[in-house]
């Protein structure tokens, strides 16, 4: 059994007993089982430079910090899925389940497989308030409260009262009793092998917020109020009165009968608590890195995509992500779980349903039959909540295993807050947390890009999570615009190996432009950046290589605009020297020092010269870009097109064309900055701007863009080496 902490600096209720245990000693020693390292334990207490008072990565035994509400119940179902003999105890804040994602999660009870999976056991700790208010399940009719999780699917027991002994005693029955109701739903389904969906047992634990703490401070009330919240009482270095009463209180607990002259624990309660790996913090599963096996990881070279020419074939690029984790699924059938909102299918990672399905232990109809792809033991997970799906992954991560999530590039701001604090908990672990072992990386595939948003229009036209991820600590997160499909698998396969990363592909599911073979694909993906050769023409066979321009391109859309706008420039202007760069990892653009991945001067000057004007293709917002190569020379020559907010309801070249990422602009910008163009080029600028008119007439009439774009493949005959 793992217990998560759900309510607002819950950390004692997890600290105090691991301490107790011993556990705490073992892992610090200074913080030794006797009045001296008692005392240091105490100090470190969310004190500066020490330990916070939410249940951070420091604390044993934790998967859960805590500290942002709402995420116990999906994390708590998380590392129960596929842990057969786990149960996770999840104390859950009445304010906590005011949150939305909280309020999704109570769901989780119906994706769990009673044969398969471990079990959650619910505890909502209805003391009644938050900071400073009531909170709404607490004054809600005992009758509404048990109707609203009756109809949630479970059974509610009811634990209320205020007498401590009494308390103990009761909850110690129910807690029993719901464990003993776990084992027998879990006993039915082993032996049985009938599969149906239990209604699992949870507690209503109603007791005084701030209980046994001081009833009154300065005659306003504290225990079973708001006021308890945090610190009951403050003032110890200049009020006498609050600091002799913090004594009183304390001295309440009898600690001379709990322990000994030297302050260790009295051997007769040392021995209530489990021994080794049964103890709360030193549980395997709460340091899921002991646990974690590496994947059977087929070789995704054959999956790829073959090719004649750079640029002539079509392909929807995530389509190869899925025949790759159908595989991976087939081998891993007990450590791998695909999760996203509602979109496997229309992701184009439909695939994976020929090894497993759904779960789904709600109700199936015949209908669902031939094409539902629902089943009791399905390992790809579906449910309309961004939330609780990237609770359930990021535990089922942090106990040890592996998995990927993706979603709609525009909602997946929708969990923002997730991702910052999954990364903050990495970046913790991995600085601070040498005890704590490497866990698999959170995987999260972007796709149904803004770009292609043909029918869906501009709520779903938002790249800004790509600016999210690059505030993150640089230890711990990475970005990745495979431009293709066999750049997207060895990106794939780069990512499902790795560990202790954020790890945030974008990839997008619709038909694309084939660029690499896999043998170009993986050393590209490698190196992360590089010159296409074959798209460019300054290479003369005999140094020194000047070129008149760059044209640089991030994300599998902008770089077939790049393309294309590089294409009618070497046709316009054959004495042009144009070097086209492509970039899938983005962080290669950060200066070398900021980012491990960061380029140095040298290499980036050696790809983009020192002064060259370059035409930066971008996937997201073009300020980003400058933002990550504000130390790179001559900024003023590096020209930034990206996502501006310019879209509606848009065929993809228009919605291009409206943001200035089209091939047509890229020319019109690439005449504007080189100075041997300018006015020389004025016939084929204006060519471009008729081609814009042209374009965007056409989508206005027929609904979409010409044959010519649609079909536009790359022009170059040589073959692939
Ligand atoms: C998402 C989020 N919003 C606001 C806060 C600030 N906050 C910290 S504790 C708390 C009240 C929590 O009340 P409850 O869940 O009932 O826990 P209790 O302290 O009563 O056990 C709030 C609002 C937070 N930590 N996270
Ligand atoms: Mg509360």
């Amino acid at each position: 059994m793992i217990f998560v902490a759900g309510p607002g600096h819950g950390a004692p209720g997890v600290l105090g007993p691991v301490y107790l245990e011993g556990t705490y000693s073992e892992i610090y020693p200074d913080k030794s089982e006797d009045a001296e390292g008692m005392q240091r334990f105490f100090k470190q207490f969310s004190f500066p430079g020490y330990i916070g008072s939410h249940v951070t990565p420091e604390t044993p035994g934790s998967v859960h910090e805590g500290g942002e509400l709402g995420y116990s119940v999906s994390h708590a179902y998380g590392a129960v899925l596929d842990n057969p003999d786990l149960i996770v105890t999840c104390v859950v804040g009445d304010g906590e389940a005011e949150t939305g994602p909280l309020a999704t999660a109570w769901h989780s009870n119906k994706f769990i497989n009673p044969a398969r999976d471990g079990a959650v056991l619910p505890i909502l700790n209805l003391n009644g308030y938050k900071i400073a208010n009531p909170t709404i399940l607490a004054r809600i009719s005992h009758e509404e409260l048990e109707y609203l999780f009756r109809g949630y699917g479970y059974t509610p027991y009811f634990v209320e009262g205020k007498d401590p002994m009494e308390m103990h005693q009761r909850m110690a029955t129910i807690m029993e009793e719901c464990v003993l109701k776990i084992k027998e739903i879990q006993r039915e389904a082993r032996v049985s092998g009938k599969i149906e969906r239990p209604r699992w047992p949870m507690i209503v634990l109603r007791t005084p917020k701030g209980w046994t703490g001081p009833a009154e401070v300065d005659g306003k009330k504290v225990e079973d109020f708001w006021r308890s919240h945090q610190v009951p009482m403050g003032g110890m270095h200049d009020n006498p009165d609050h600091l002799s009463r913090l004594g009183d209180w304390m001295r309440s607990y009898k600690p001379e009968e709990l322990f000994d002259q030297n302050g260790t624990l009295i051997p007769e309660l040392k021995a209530l608590a489990p021994v080794g790996n049964r103890r709360m913090g030193t549980n395997p599963h709460a340091n899921g890195g002991l646990l974690r096996k590496a994947l059977k990881m087929p070789d995704f070279r054959d999956y790829a995509i073959q090719m004649e020419q750079h640029g002539t074939e079509e392909f929807q690029n995530t389509k190869v992500l899925g025949l790759l984790m159908r595989d991976i699924m087939r081998d891993n059938p007990n450590n791998f779980r695909l999760m996203g909102p509602d979109e496997t299918a229309s992701n184009r990672l439909q695939d994976v349903y020929q090894v497993t399905k759904k779960v789904w232990m709600a109700d199936i109809y015949p209908e669902d039959e031939g094409g539902t792809e629902l089943s009791r033991d399905g390992r790809v997970m579906e449910m309309l909540s961004e939330h609780t799906l990237q609770g359930w992954l990021e535990a089922y991560l942090l106990t040890g295993r592996h998995g990927l999530f993706h979603t709609y590039e525009a909602f997946a701001h929708v969990v923002d807050s997730m991702f910052n604090q999954h990364a903050k908990w990495l970046d913790i672990c991995r600085h601070h947390v040498p005890w704590r072992r490497s866990v698999s990386s959170l995987n999260i595939l972007l796709s149904s890009l803004v770009w292609r948003q043909d029918h869906n229009g501009f709520s779903h036209q938002d790249p800004g999570y790509i600016d999210l991820v690059t505030n993150k600590n640089p230890d711990v997160v990475r970005l990745y615009f495979p431009p293709d499909a066999n750049c997207l698998l060895s990106v794939a396969d780069h990512c499902f190996r790795s560990v202790d990363y954020i790890n945030v592909i974008i990839s997008d599911k619709q038909n694309h432009l084939q660029y690499l073979p896999m043998d170009e694909a993986v050393a590209h993906c490698t190196k992360g950046i590089g010159i296409w050769g074959w798209a460019s023409n300054d290479d003369c066979g005999v140094e020194p290589d000047e070129p008149d321009v760059i044209m640089a391109s991030c994300g599998d859309i902008p770089t077939m605009e790049s393309l294309a706008a590089t294409a009618i420039l070497r046709a316009e202007f054959p004495e042009l020297k144009v070097r086209f760069v492509n970039v899938v990892d983005l962080f290669k653009l950060v200066s070398e020092g900021e980012h491990p991945h960061g380029l140095s001067d040298w290499d980036f000057n050696s790809l983009f010269t020192p002064d060259k004007p370059i035409i930066f293709n971008f996937h997201g917002y073009p300020w980003l870009i400058h933002k990550l190569i504000y130390r790179r020379s001559k900024q003023e020559r590096i020209h930034v097109r990206g996502y501006k907010e310019e879209g509606n309801i848009n065929t993809p070249l228009e919605l291009a064309i409206n943001n200035q990422v089209d091939r047509f602009n890229l020319v019109i910008d690439v005449i504007n900055r080189v100075p041997k163009l300018g006015s020389a080029a004025a016939h084929v600028k204006e060519r471009m701007k008729n081609k814009i008119i042209e374009c965007l007439a056409y989508a206005h009439e027929h609904g979409r863009d010409q044959d010519e774009i649609v079909h536009w493949k790359c022009p170059y005959t040589d073959p692939c080496d």
